[in-house]
């Protein structure tokens, strides 16, 4: 289950959503959070940052959205990281470094992980990092690509050292978690009117329990 809330369905609903970085260590996971949320690079605060979340505010179309964005503190460098931190997600970012084959064999993993445990509710997005270093690229590009496409996540290219790529991988995962949330609601909404006859002719009851009511 995953913990998707909106205080109501209308214009005014604020959206909260949690969103996890994975990825194996120093692919540039806390380099694109903080590319994000503070644009800058290569911050001191870089090292210190501990394994929280960040928020960040945004507005698409009207629609308030909280995001806390969790990062670790390096605990995946001694494969260390749980379910604790991954559970009630809504999104996921897979971050590898295309210069490291390794790095992309270590989203495959978290992709079956993630499958697995929260199944397709969670919005998965892959970010082939470091773009700026295309020179050493070892990932193949189509590989990439199809392999994403097959387990139905969206694939990014991003550079968090030249700030390519990153706004538009968090606004898409942001609007399809609001998709996602929408459609879940009117699923559950189509699902109460399939039970709920409603018969046009028939004069309106003040209440439900009418001639049922003992006291
Ligand atoms: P992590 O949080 O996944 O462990 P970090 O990764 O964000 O700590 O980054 C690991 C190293 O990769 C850092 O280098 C960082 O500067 C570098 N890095 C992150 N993103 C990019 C990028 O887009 N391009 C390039 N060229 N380097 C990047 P140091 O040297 O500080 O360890
Ligand atoms: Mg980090």
């Amino acid at each position: 289950m995953t913990n998707m809330s909106a205080a109501a369905a209308g214009p005014n609903a604020t959206y909260n959503f949690k969103v996890v970085l994975l990825g194996e260590g120093c692919v540039g996971k806390t380099s694109l959070l903080l590319r994000y949320i503070e644009d800058k690079f290569n911050d001191k605060h870089l090292t210190t940052l501990q394994a929280t979340f960040l928020n960040k505010k945004i507005n698409i179309n009207g629609k308030r959205i909280n995001l806390a964005i969790w990062d670790t503190a390096g605990q995946e460098k001694f494969h260390a990281l749980g379910p604790i931190y991954y559970r009630n997600s809504n999104g996921a970012i897979l971050v590898y470094d295309i210069t490291d084959e390794d790095s992309f064999g270590k989203v495959k993993n978290w992709v079956k992980e993630l499958r697995k445990m929260l199944g397709s509710e969670i919005v998965l997005i892959i970010a082939g990092n470091k773009i700026d270093l295309e020179h050493e690229r070892t990932v193949p590009l189509e590989e990439a690509e199809s392999y994403a496409n097959m387990v139905g996540a969206k694939h990014f290219y991003t550079s968090a050292k030249l700030n390519q790529g990153v706004e538009e991988l968090f606004l898409e995962l942001t609007q399809e978690m609001v998709e996602r949330f929408e459609q879940n609601s009117q699923t559950d909404l189509n699902r109460t009117q399939r039970v709920l006859v409603v018969d046009d002719e028939a004069p309106v009851q003040s209440s439900c329990c009418t001639g049922s009511k003992t006291n």
